[in-house]
């Protein structure tokens, strides 16, 4: 028997590390961290939000950021991980990261799609989808990013269950999706800001996706996306392109993003990291902190933003 390797920052971790990860770091963090479950994915495993923010007794404006829609973008995953230990390991010394969490609260989804992420360490690495049973198919999961309640399956998206791009039988068909949008909703009043991870093709989308047309507040976010990609090539050089979803990568229903900015939701992120296609989803582990480094830049540079409006 092989030993188990340990949790660790800089390599890619199986659901069972991420998993004791979040219990430690959040017991070890409790001034700072509190963990709640959402919701179980179809196969049961507990998808648990973490709550990152000093505690003040009142109700404070908060950020959603999720990892992991998509299972085989390791990369994005390892990002959440990465963003929850400099949250709490920077907060008294870094002045940006503590003002911001004394003044919010961050929820962080480390794995939304869990199913999807254990099978693709278990049995099939390119795994995208959930893993849930299609009645009439022999084909398994739906896309959770075409599940969401935004112009749902209209267009870049499948209702062949057998595809990659699958929305499902209906809208939130998926536990994972309707767990999520259950939690946002409740809580639409507080969140600011919901931010998704993935990869890759290094962009900063925003809405819409499900359409052309651009959104009511398209300026100001290509204003913020822009100075959140010029911040994040500021350290390695990468190259971002910022824009709307539909015009920028391709036209695609059912989005995260679109559908958090519909609810509310106005500062509304999806980051696809690296690269542009030399590995894809097989990013190196080599890659993971500079990645994780410079994305850090990005997301806080919208935290700044939305802390200040
Ligand atoms: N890209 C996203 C996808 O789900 C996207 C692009 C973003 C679509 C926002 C819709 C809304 O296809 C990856 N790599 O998953
Ligand atoms: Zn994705």
């Amino acid at each position: 028997e092989a030993t188990p390797r340990s949790h660790s920052y800089t390599k890619y971790n199986t659901w069972d590390q991420i998993q004791s990860w979040i219990s430690s770091i959040s017991s070890a963090n409790s001034n700072l961290m509190s963990r709640q479950v959402i919701g179980n994915t179809h196969e049961g495993r507990p998808m648990n939000v973490l709550k990152i923010g000093k505690k003040t007794g009142s109700t404070k404006p908060a950020i959603w950021m999720d990892c992991g829609i998509h299972s085989r973008e390791w990369i994005s995953t390892a990002f959440c991980q990465w963003f929850v230990r400099e949250a709490v390991s920077t907060y008294g010394t870094d002045s940006q990261m503590t003002s911001l969490l004394d003044q919010m609260d961050i929820y962080v989804l480390p794995v939304f799609n869990i199913d999807g992420y254990d099978y693709t360490w278990k049995t099939n690495r390119m795994w995208r989808k959930t893993r849930a049973r299609n009645i009439g198919s022999t084909c398994y999961g739906a896309d959770p990013n075409r599940n969401f309640d935004a112009g749902w399956c209209t267009l870049g998206a499948s209702s062949n269950p057998c595809s990659d791009t699958y929305c499902g039988s209906k809208p939130e068909s998926e536990i994972e999706v309707k767990n999520v949008a259950d939690f946002i909703r409740r809580n639409k009043s507080i969140i600011k800001a919901y931010i998704t991870i993935h990869s890759y093709s290094q962009l900063l989308l925003f809405p819409y996706s499900y359409t052309y047309d651009l959104a009511a507040d398209h300026a100001e976010l290509l204003r913020v996306a822009k100075g959140a990609t010029n911040a994040l090539t500021s350290l390695y050089g990468t190259q971002y392109t910022p824009g709307p979803g539909a015009a920028t990568i391709y036209p695609a229903a059912g989005g995260s993003d679109d559908w958090a900015y519909d609810l509310g939701v106005k500062y509304s992120y999806t980051f696809e990291l690296r690269d542009t296609g030399r590995y894809g989803f097989l990013l190196p582990e080599s890659q993971i902190k500079p990645t994780c480094e410079e994305t850090m830049l990005a997301v806080k540079y919208i935290a700044a933003y939305v802390q200040k409006t």
